[in-house]
């Protein structure tokens, strides 16, 4: 029934975000703090009496795990899941495995930023060859088109979208509750969309771990009020925790 209910989840924690490593595709697990973030999530949607009816989810197993952790707590661990790769966190390209703060002090403040948020700028490609790359992980045999070597917030927009609309929007419209458990920026592109922010404005919104985000959504999938976090303190911190990262 209307409004849908939307919820979206980045992952808690991860070890390579406690490590403060660029990750995109590389398939980290959650750190002990992140645990904790994901139990916290699956207490705040029973304290706010949500009910996710389906659950989508990237092919990482960090967004894979704080789903089964949050809807295990809020005793909804039996729901169906869907799994896509168009989920996945953008692709950092030859970032992936490094580290921000080096990165940073190696290029300077501007790349840096532009490397992680500018709208249409892709980090330099990585090498098949490279431990980090996913040029020959079989979770991706399959996938329509390339396995990408790096992406931009653009990339993830293009392979995102349709998604959202040929499966997610689905199930909302048959009334369902949906959960979406992803990432950093693959969460910032459907926020994009879903709040209609600009190319530029964008750059200023960081999506923090572990805490959902609810949205109410008209029958065309447009918010009927500001969207909200489910301990919005928290949010802010995290944002601005995301925000930071690299400077020490
Ligand atoms: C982070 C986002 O992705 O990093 O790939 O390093 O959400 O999967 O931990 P996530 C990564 P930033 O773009 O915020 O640097």
């Amino acid at each position: 029934s209307l409004p849908y209910t939307l919820i979206l989840l980045r992952h808690g924690n991860s070890d390579w975000n406690q490590k403060n490593l660029f990750t995109g595709w590389v398939d980290v697990r959650l750190s002990d703090q992140g645990v904790a973030e994901a139990t916290r999530a699956g207490e705040l949607l029973t304290e706010s009496q949500l009910t996710p009816d389906v659950l989508y989810t990237s092919v990482l197993t960090r967004a894979i795990q704080t789903a089964n952790i949050a809807l295990d707590v809020a005793d909804r661990a039996w729901i169906p899941v869907k799994r896509s790769w168009r989920l996945n966190e953008r692709h950092y390209g030859a970032l992936q495995g490094k580290d921000k703060a080096q990165t940073l002090a190696e290029y300077g403040a501007e790349q840096f930023q532009v490397w992680r948020r500018s709208f249409d700028v892709p980090p330099p490609p990585i090498d098949d060859d490279n431990e980090y790359s996913q040029a020959n992980d079989p979770r991706y045999v399959g996938i329509d088109g390339e396995v990408p070597k790096t992406e931009c917030l653009k990339d993830v927009i293009d392979r995102m979208l349709p998604y959202w609309e040929s499966d997610i929007t689905g199930d909302l419209a048959a009334g369902k509750t949906v959960l979406v458990t992803a990432h950093g920026n693959s969460l910032r592109a459907l926020v994009k969309h879903l709040d209609d922010i600009s190319d530029d404005d964008i750059a200023s919104l960081n999506i923090p771990t572990g805490i959902p985000l609810v949205y109410k959504l008209d029958e065309n999938f447009r918010p009927t009020q500001p969207a909200e976090y489910l301990d919005p303190e928290a949010a802010a911190a995290g944002a601005a925790a995301v925000a930071a990262q690299g400077k020490k």
